[in-house]
């Protein structure tokens, strides 16, 4: 009976402990927003901001929440999908092309939430990690971040990771109007599925393409992308520790496809239903194509009996050219107007995969339904559809290695921009650099450890893995974010080429936090030059925090060095374009050329320069670009979040005294610990027993000196 009453105390004031743990524990989530599904998905699919965009309105406050988690192709949320087709049109369900995977995503859609705003508005983000394990970032690719560097979402470089379980909130203001994306820069949540499509409109009175089209919708955002079943993780680990292969097997259009190796019955075909546009018979409609791939799949992209008239990319209008297929790279987005002036019918969108989706791998393509209205609204098109058909013949824009040279497609020098002159175009740079990359065949202690399974130790080919580095440099981070950390951080651990020049890294592996300073305001010519001498390969770059125009592009040959492209130079042969280049923020150098950008760094921050190909960015294919003063930079927020090691030196650690037990100063153990010790050894302990005896002795003293 006493025992159970005893029981009974001890559990009552445990759960009266633990309730009060709870609460401890819950009001340390500090900033972390208690939404829940439901009110996420009203904030991100009635946001207010989506609106027209109308000539001197007031600029809003958008807010956005989003919550990146781990989730699953083909989820039971999918229910009778792909039998019964509207099923995979069901909230939560991401169909992908018909495989189960695992995925990450923000509020279970893939795409994820589209924002779309009015040039302008300030924009909200809170970003909430879900990921159990995995941190998080959130880039807005194509917005400069102007004045708010720290926003750029970029893990150690402008912002420790988002910790799983924390909220960070994204707060910018809407400067680029345009086509652009956002998207996680940890790791490869990207190629997971952690993207999704980011618009900013103007008034009509400044587009000045209003009068080439009718509409310009929401439904006609296109996301493309390579796919595979696995992991983006998986994938590398294969490739870079073991024999596994880099090449996409498949595509996806707004997140489905269908797909051979994945068809759901083999009897009856029945493929994922494919992404479709419905247009109506004598409209011109604004599309609006984003390529967010993460491997090295450039994607040609067509309309069969239909032409794109393209007025923009990355988000700056050209003069319109109207072609018959245009390539993205990964990261690039082009807009094109649709006219719809065909038969009513149902027509094939085709994407070809090329370089590593290309007939000599994988013969990855896909299919999206142009669908006329009046036509049929589940049907696909009767034509074939396979890889050789997806390539289309006559006018492409944007093609795959090839520059000015040649005659027959238009090459981003080409294209003028709308933009007019600026000293961007200036007949001499403030700065000039030339990165000059390669695949090489060196000891990448990241996967050939020299002694053990060195480059040339192992003799599979397939274990033989090439690394791609800028000026024989790979990227490394600092424990801080650079921006947040510039204070602390000494310019001697930055390095670039002049700095490297002892060592050789032509034999030996160096890597480091290549950092390139430039003065504020300063216009920087940087010649980008794939040497292409290992393998016919292909990188797009694209520059954090600003636009650069492209100036010049060019393939000289299955192969080039860095001095022969100076040499050229040197000798009157580099055509540059200081009239009128496009304006983009990402774009692809020939390979065996050179292609040469032109940016006004007049942008104070830390800004990344990289490969869009993941698996290289991972690597280390990048470069950060210093853009002015440290104390030119606009100074790190309120509260922002740090990070870093924990390294006290070995030396100071204090010894390890597991005697040491905090007893109340009121305890009689505190005075007198021995005679209370039950634990500890006499003669780890003595000396603070005698310490205390020593202040029990003081203190008696001192109370007899003041009584007696
Ligand atoms: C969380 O939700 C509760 C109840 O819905 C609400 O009272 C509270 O204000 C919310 N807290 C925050 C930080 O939004
Ligand atoms: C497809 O047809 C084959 C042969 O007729 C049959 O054995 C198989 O079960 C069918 N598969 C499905 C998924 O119905
Ligand atoms: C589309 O073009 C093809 C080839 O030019 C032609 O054979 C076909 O009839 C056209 N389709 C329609 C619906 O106009
Ligand atoms: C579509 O069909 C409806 C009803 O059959 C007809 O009234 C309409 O004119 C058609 N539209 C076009 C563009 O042909
Ligand atoms: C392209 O250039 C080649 C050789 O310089 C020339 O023979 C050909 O006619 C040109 N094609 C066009 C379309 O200008
Ligand atoms: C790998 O190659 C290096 C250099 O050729 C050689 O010294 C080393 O013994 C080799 N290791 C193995 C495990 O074969
Ligand atoms: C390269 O590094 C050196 C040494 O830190 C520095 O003086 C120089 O300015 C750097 N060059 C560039 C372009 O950043
Ligand atoms: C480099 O290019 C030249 C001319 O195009 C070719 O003859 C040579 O074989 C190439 N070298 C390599 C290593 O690919
Ligand atoms: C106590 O002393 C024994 C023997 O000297 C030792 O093995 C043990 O680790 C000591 N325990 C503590 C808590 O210091
Ligand atoms: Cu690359």
């Amino acid at each position: 009976m006493e025992k159970n009453n005893v029981l009974m105390m001890v559990w009552k004031s445990f759960t009266i402990l633990c309730t009060l743990s709870t609460v401890t524990c819950a009001s340390y989530q500090i900033g972390a927003p208690n939404n829940t599904d439901i009110e996420f998905v009203l904030i991100n699919d009635n946001n207010p901001c989506h609106r027209t965009c109308v000539k001197g309105s007031e600029p809003m406050r958008c807010h956005y929440t989003f919550s990146v988690e781990w989730y699953r192709t083909m989820s039971k949320a999918c229910y009778l999908c792909p039998f019964s087709p509207e099923d995979c049109d069901l909230p939560h369900c991401i169909p992908g092309e018909g495989s189960k995977r695992t995925i990450a995503v923000v509020n279970r859609q893939m795409p994820g939430p589209s924002i779309e705003v009015c040039l302008g508005d300030e924009v909200i983000v809170d970003v909430t990690n879900k990921l159990l394990s995995d941190s998080t970032s959130m880039h807005w690719h194509g917005f400069h971040q102007t004045g708010t560097p720290y926003m750029d979402g970029v893990p150690y470089v402008t912002q420790c990771p988002i910790q799983p379980g924390a909220t960070f909130r994204y707060h910018f203001k809407a400067e680029n109007y345009g086509t652009h994306f956002w998207h996680s820069h940890s790791g490869f949540q990207r190629a997971d599925g952690v993207f999704g499509p980011f618009i900013v409109r103007v008034p009509d009175e400044f587009n000045p393409h209003i009068s080439l089209y009718d509409y310009d919708l929401s439904e006609h955002i296109v996301m493309i992308m390579d796919w595979g079943t696995e992991l983006g993780i998986d994938k590398y680990a294969a490739h870079h520790h073991s024999d596994g292969d880099n090449k996409p097997r498949s595509i996806l259009v707004n997140g489905r496809g269908m797909s051979k190796g994945f068809l759901i019955d083999t009897n009856t075909t029945t493929y994922i239903p494919p992404a479709r546009f419905v247009v109506e018979k004598n409209y011109r409609y604004r599309f609006r194509v984003t390529n967010s791939g993460f491997l090295n799949c450039p994607i040609e992209m067509s309309i069969d009996n239909h032409t794109l008239t393209v007025i923009s990319s990355d988000g700056k209008d050209i003069e319109p050219v109207e072609v018959d297929s245009l390539v993205l790279y990964a990261g690039e987005r082009f807009d094109f107007v649709l006219n719809a002036n065909q038969e009513i019918d149902l027509y094939w969108m085709r994407f070809s995969g090329l370089m590593d989706c290309d007939a000599r791998f994988t013969s990855v393509f896909q299919g999206a339904v142009l669908q006329y209205k009046n036509a049929s609204e589940t049907g696909n098109p009767s034509s074939l559809l396979d890889y050789a058909s997806s390539h289309r013949q006559g006018l492409q824009l944007n093609p795959l290695n090839k520059g000015t040279e040649d005659n027959e497609t238009i090459t981003m020098p080409k294209l003028v921009s709308l933009d007019g002159w600026d000293d961007t175009l200036k007949e001499k740079p403030d700065y000039q650099f030339h990165l000059a990359y390669d695949f090489y065949k060196i000891n990448n202690p990241h996967f050939h450890q020299g002694d053990l399974y060195g480059f040339f130790n192992v003799s599979n080919p397939k274990q033989r893995l090439l690394t791609p580095q800028l000026n024989r440099i790979s990227m490394t981070y600092q424990d801080v974010p650079i921006l947040q950390g510039r204070d602390t951080i000494d310019d001697k651990n930055f390095c670039n080429s002049s700095t490297i020049e002892a060592q050789d890294c032509a034999d030996d592996y160096c890597e480091c936090t290549h950092v390139l300073q430039v003065a504020l305001n300063s216009v920087v010519e940087l010649v980008m030059i794939d040497e292409g001498f290992a393998y016919d390969a292909n990188h797009p770059f694209h520059l954090h925090g600003n636009y650069f125009r492209v100036v010049a592009m060019k393939r000289l040959g299955s192969n080039t060095t860095l001095e022969e492209v100076k040499r050229l130079d040197a000798e009157g042969k580099i055509k540059r374009n200081l009239m009128d280049a496009v304006v983009k923020d990402t774009v692809t150098v020939p390979d065996g050329g050179y292609t040469i950008l032109r940016f006004k760094a007049d942008n104070p921050g830390y800004w990344m320069m990289h490969c869009h190909i993941d698996f290289h960015v991972e690597i280390g294919m990048a470069v950060i670009f210093k853009v002015g003063e440290n104390h030119e930079m606009p100074p790190v927020p309120k509260d922002f979040p740090t990070c870093g090691n924990y390294l006290p030196e070995i030396s100071k650690l204090p010894t390890i005294n597991p005697c040491i037990k905090k007893e109340s100063i009121y305890s009689l153990k505190y005075w007198f610990p021995t005679f209370f010790d039950d634990s500890c050894n006499s003669s780890s302990g003595s000396s603070s027993i005698d310490s205390n005896r020593i202040s029990v002795i003081v203190l008696v003293l001192i109370f007899t000196k003041f009584f007696c």
